[in-house]
């Protein structure tokens, strides 16, 4: 234990204190998930009291704050990490062994509070780790949607979606702030009025609807340092007394709609990835909470300052994606029609708070939304983007004299629709990528009229996770050996795994490495037996892929890979083989029916290879049902192989890539994302690199895309493994796949056949596969590449990330909040 905060005969009494406080019932009597919540609460009081002592120490040294916007905070449970960073966690498993009960089975109570889909909102919930325990102040800005991530069930080999209650028995690590509730309007006019005194038009906004925002706050805790920060989720109320009011009047069904409204609003998170669903609803969440956190952190700032055009010398708000792009405006509404400055007054104070991280190149992922709908909508934010748009276009024109051209690419507003991206580049003051490859290819692709433009707001942030989650909590055999080797500074500064390079040769420690990574195998396989009912042996080599299940990720390349090595063993049974056990897990968002396709294929080839005896449990296949953060920390901590197979320039970076590599496996990959900066971390030797460069790719997607026919026509082993898609092999319904088949291969397939290049990169993924089977009989060699792994990872530490936020980006103070 770090520090004593954690008695442990006190921490037992008020466990049990607790226990008969909330549910009048001795700890004997109670539910494992009744003494979730009294350890949690518990736990709780102990971060209360830092919580305080940040506040008081914020207020003191008046910090500038970085407000992280985002629609997505994918948190994961709080439990075991908080315990982690409040350096309690081994003191409260032996407090609670002394209780006759398993830290495990308490943490396995907790819901996944799962509110986002996977990599933006995962990279919050990392990025707010390291802001706490760095000792910067910050607010996470988001929504307290009451679902969260849909769970996945398969049924009979489909992805079945189910509501994720998360709140149904409270969550005790959060907390109810009603009395900074803010007011948020939709819809209505604006009615323009002349003011006189000001000699300039007032613009009041009229006829709306009003939903009650209340902040739920829930407790960041920093790594042994006593700082506690902020995420404040939004729920939404109606407003009772504006309802009575309606009532009184006879308004009855606008009270009933704003009664709707505030139910609907943050009803359930958008389960889509990388794909944008355009609904109404959408926009209302994000205006939503994107007016209520400015309005928050206005009134935060005017509490102890006086001057609002000096709020960029303490506030910077780092726009998550584009999805909180709506605050440009919105932050100029506030500052003119509230605060009553003038256009350039606002405009320069905007424009000094705003910054815009990009985590995506995929066309249908950028947001645009209909003029008709958005000025429905948000009247008055709209006129203030058109302003924003006038102006910019003048400034384009001023550059580019008569180049229509460059006006059409990059105007806000075009073609019917307002264009979210275009705003937050405009209006930000600094636009990044999340990984070296990434960011060049914003700079030289998409973005690059804007590079050229304003090449000075263009910046790289290649992205991090957290060590306090991913190999703290998640692999605590392998914390400890590391610990053991190098002492515990790893926990706070990552870069200090390089030491651990020393074993590289070492026998002994080599083998230590591979005990670990054996028992973390068996800890999977249990898990792998409870869950799926299949026996997998971990003396085989696994190789996982696990992420949001999407073409461009290439899930598909894969299953049809595995179903290759299939017929492989079965043409030729003497083969030479080393057992290999593949293991998928992968959300599909609910609309996306090829990638629940490929869900349903991933499942139909396992039910085939895991019941043929005549390759003699050689290959195993498993698709690990609702993959989650908590899940997710098993999974990396049991990898041999770790597959981020995108195709090249799609992956933006990609953190389970750097989840993996900090756990030990090796990557088979393409040189996408981040990859390429882990490769260069831990070298070409040490890792498994295949397929077609993004040049090439991009090259191919000027020029028209690549033909697969050729390849089918000439590659018999290919050609087996797609026809037998369409021959029953898989599934006696022939016409189950062919929406798959007809992917690859059907020219009308838009806007090609074969997109993502799956038949492109094959024969070369076949031989980066075998390269792995190679290096890993030789069991030296993959113990020494394994452990180089873990040793060249820190680099991806989002303490890093961060700190480059902040000495580039947000120039935030350091704030001392324990005492020596
Ligand atoms: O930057 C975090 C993460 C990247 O690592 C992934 O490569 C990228 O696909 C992901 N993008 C999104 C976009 N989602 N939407 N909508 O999550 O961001």
């Amino acid at each position: 234990m770090i520090d004593k905060q954690f008695e442990k005969e006190e921490f037992k009494k008020s466990v049990k204190e607790n226990v008969k406080f909330l549910y009048r019932k001795t700890l004997e009597e109670a539910t494992q998930e009744q003494i979730f919540q009294a350890v949690s609460y518990t736990v709780k009081d102990v971060i209360i009291d830092n919580w305080l002592k940040s506040q008081k120490a914020y207020e003191k040294q008046d910090p500038k704050i970085v407000y992280y916007m985002s629609m997505e905070f994918l948190m994961g449970r709080a439990l075991g990490n908080n315990l982690i960073n409040l350096g309690a966690y081994g003191e409260v498993k032996e407090a609670l062994e002394e209780l006759g009960l398993d830290i495990n089975c308490i943490e396995d109570q907790e819901p996944d509070p799962a509110l986002g889909n996977g990599g933006l909102g995962r990279l919050a919930a990392c990025f707010l780790d390291s802001l706490a325990t760095l000792n910067y102040c910050a607010y996470g800005c988001g929504i307290r949607y009451r679902y969260g991530m849909f769970k996945q069930e398969i049924r009979d080999g489909y992805q079945v979606e189910a509501p994720d209650n998360w709140l149904k028995n409270g969550y005790p690590f959060e907390l109810r702030r009603p009395e900074y509730a803010k007011e948020v309007h939709f819809g209505g006019y604006v009615r323009v009025e002349w003011d006189p005194v000001k000699n300039e038009n007032k613009f009041i906004h009229e006829g709306y609807q009003a939903v009650k925002a209340v902040p739920y706050d829930m407790p960041i805790t920093g790594y042994n340092n006593d700082v506690v920060n902020t995420l404040r989720i939004w729920d939404a109320e109606p407003i009772v007394d504006f309802n009575l009011d309606s009532f009184d009047k006879g308004d009855y069904h606008n009270a009933v709609e704003q009664e709707n409204l505030a139910r609907t609003i943050v009803e359930v998170l958008y389960p889509n990835d990388n794909h944008m669903a355009g609904k109404e609803l959408r926009l209302k969440q994000q205006y939503f909470f994107v007016s209520a956190s400015l309005q928050a952190a206005i009134a935060k700032y005017k509490k102890t300052h006086d001057d609002i055009t000096k709020l960029h010398e303490k506030v910077v708000f780092q726009m998550n994606d584009t999805h909180p792009t709506v605050a440009v405006a919105e932050l100029m509404r506030l500052l003119m029609d509230q605060e009553g400055l003038g256009w350039d007054q606002a405009w320069d104070i905007t424009t000094k708070c705003c910054a815009y991280t990009n985590h995506t190149i995929m066309s249908e992922a950028l947001e645009k939304w209909p003029i008709e709908l958005f000025s429905r909508l948000l009247p008055r934010v709209y006129q203030i983007i058109e302003e924003i748009n006038r102006r910019f276009i003048l400034e384009i024109q001023q550059k580019y004299p008569g180049n229509f051209e460059k006006v059409k690419k990059m105007a806000i507003i075009y073609d019917g629709q307002v264009k979210m991206a275009h705003l937050a580049i405009v209006a930000g003051y600094s636009v990044n990528g999340v990984a070296r490859l990434h960011t060049e290819i914003l700079k030289n692709q998409e973005l690059k009229d804007f590079y050229e433009m304003m090449p000075e707001k263009f910046n790289n942030k290649t992205n991090g996770i957290t060590q306090r989650r991913f190999l703290a909590h998640g692999n605590p055999l392998l914390a400890d050996w590391v610990t053991d080797k190098i002492g515990p500074d790893w926990i706070t500064d990552l870069s200090q795994l390089s030491k651990l390079k020393v074993y590289a040769d070492d026998e002994k420690a080599l083998q230590e490495f591979m005990t670990i990574k054996f028992k973390n195998k068996e800890r999977l396989a249990k898990y792998i037996l409870e869950h799926n009912g299949v026996e997998v042996d971990p003396h085989s080599i696994f190789d996982i892929q696990v992420k949001r299940l999407h073409e461009y990720k290439r899930q598909l390349l894969n299953i049809l890979h595995v179903i290759y090595l299939y017929n492989q063993i079965k043409a030729h049974p003497e083969m030479d083989f080393y057992p290999r056990t593949f293991i998928f897990g992968a959300k599909a968002s609910a609309a996306y029916a090829r990638a629940k396709k490929i869900i349903k294929l991933i499942n139909c080839v396992a039910d085939v290879v895991n019941n043929d005896a005549s390759i003699n449990g050689k290959l195993k296949v498993v698709f690990i049902e609702n993959y989650r953060v908590s899940n997710a920390e098993i999974i990396f901590a049991a990898a041999d192989v770790s597959e981020q197979i995108s195709t090249a320039s799609k992956e933006a970076s990609g953190t389970g890539n750097m989840k993996f590599m900090l756990n030990g496996a090796p990557t088979l990959g393409t040189m996408d994302g981040a990859n390429v900066e882990i490769v260069q971390e831990v070298g070409e030797e040490n890792a498994f690199i295949f397929g077609m460069s993004s040049d090439q790719i991009i090259n191919y997607e000027n020029n028209g895309g690549y033909d697969p026919d050729f390849i089918y026509n000439t590659d018999p082993e290919i050609r087996q493994v797609l026809m037998q898609l369409i021959n029953g092999t898989f599934s006696s319904d022939t016409e189950m796949f062919r929406d798959i088949y007809n992917s690859l291969l059907d020219k009308r397939n838009m806007p090609r056949p074969d997109q993502y290049f799956i038949l492109g990169d094959f024969r070369s993924y076949a031989e980066a596969q075998k390269r792995v089977e190679e290096a890993y009989k030789d069991e030296k060699r993959w113990a020494k590449m394994a452990l180089l792994n873990t040793a060249c990872s820190g680099k991806f530490t989002s303490d890093r990330t961060i700190q480059e936020y902040v000495d580039d980006i947000w120039h935030l103070d350091k704030v001392i909040v324990k005492e020596n």
